[in-house]
């Protein structure tokens, strides 16, 4: 049996990839900052799978080590981490955005994965096998006006994923990338801070992505024989030409 880690687990495309490896009995352990959604999931995965959660904020280096640290023997050995953990906060001109809102997202979309990595990596090292796979987005292969910071922290994951492999190479260490453009979750409710309207209007007028989409695609990257290490994979809604241009009816 394989265990999967996977960050930011309680919502989006984590929980949606949650239930898949369930469904596929991958032991599991969820990690996320909410305690009764977790305690949600545990109780409806147990039923399939065997699961941990952990409750830590990835951007909190001593959070993320003291709870990689308390993993018991038998989830010790992660096969298989999924870094997906990331939010856009703000969409503004760099001239009008907010600086708490660049210290969030370059504290979880790159420090915060990087830290996981790192607390998770001895093990995969001591093991010589693991699988790590970066949930970037097509922000990270593309710039758009107001994007600027979210987009900077997505190309530093694109770049993360990149010389992770290098640095893993000879330790046998898969290291693969998605890289979703528009995918329907409360990714955008996020960005603009409850605006619901505002979030809905994103996702209107043509088939967004959807988090199963992602977290199917994500199964089939890390259910390749082991001989298989998939780069990165950019993935567009069919509607969506690049991360600008979307067919609305
Ligand atoms: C999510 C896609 O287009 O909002 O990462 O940047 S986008």
């Amino acid at each position: 049996m394989k265990t999967a880690f996977i960050t930011g687990a309680t919502s989006g495309i984590g929980e949606a990839t949650a239930h898949l490896f369930a469904k596929n009995k991958m032991r599991l352990v969820l990690c996320g900052r909410r305690k009764e959604k977790l305690e949600e999931l545990q109780t409806i995965l147990s039923k399939q799978t065997e699961v941990l959660t952990l409750q830590f904020d990835v951007s909190k280096k001593t959070e993320v080590h003291d709870a990689i640290a308390t993993l018991p023997e038998n989830f010790k050995n992660i096969d298989i981490l999924i870094n997906n953990a990331g939010n856009a906060h703000g969409l503004a001109t760099i001239q009008e955005g907010s600086i708490d809102d660049w210290d969030a997202m370059l504290d979880i979309n790159v420090k915060g994965l990087l830290y996981v990595t790192k607390a998770i990596l001895p093990t995969m090292i001591a093991n010589n096998n693991g699988f790590i796979v970066n949930i970037g987005s097509t922000a990270g292969k593309d710039v758009y006006k107001n994007g600027n910071v979210y987009c900077a922290s997505k190309f530093a994951v694109n770049a993360l994923n990149k010389s992770m492999r290098l640095d893993l190479n000879e330790y046998n260490i898969r290291v693969s990338a998605i890289h979703p453009g528009l995918v329907e979750t409360a990714f955008s409710e996020v960005r603009f801070k409850g605006d619901t309207a505002r979030a809905k209007k994103v996702y209107t007028g043509y088939k967004a992505l959807q988090a199963e989409d992602i977290a199917d695609i994500i199964n089939f990257v890390v259910t390749r024989p082991y001989h298989i290490n998939i780069e990165d994979l950019v993935v567009y809604p069919t509607a969506q030409a690049s991360a600008t241009m979307i067919h609305k009816n």
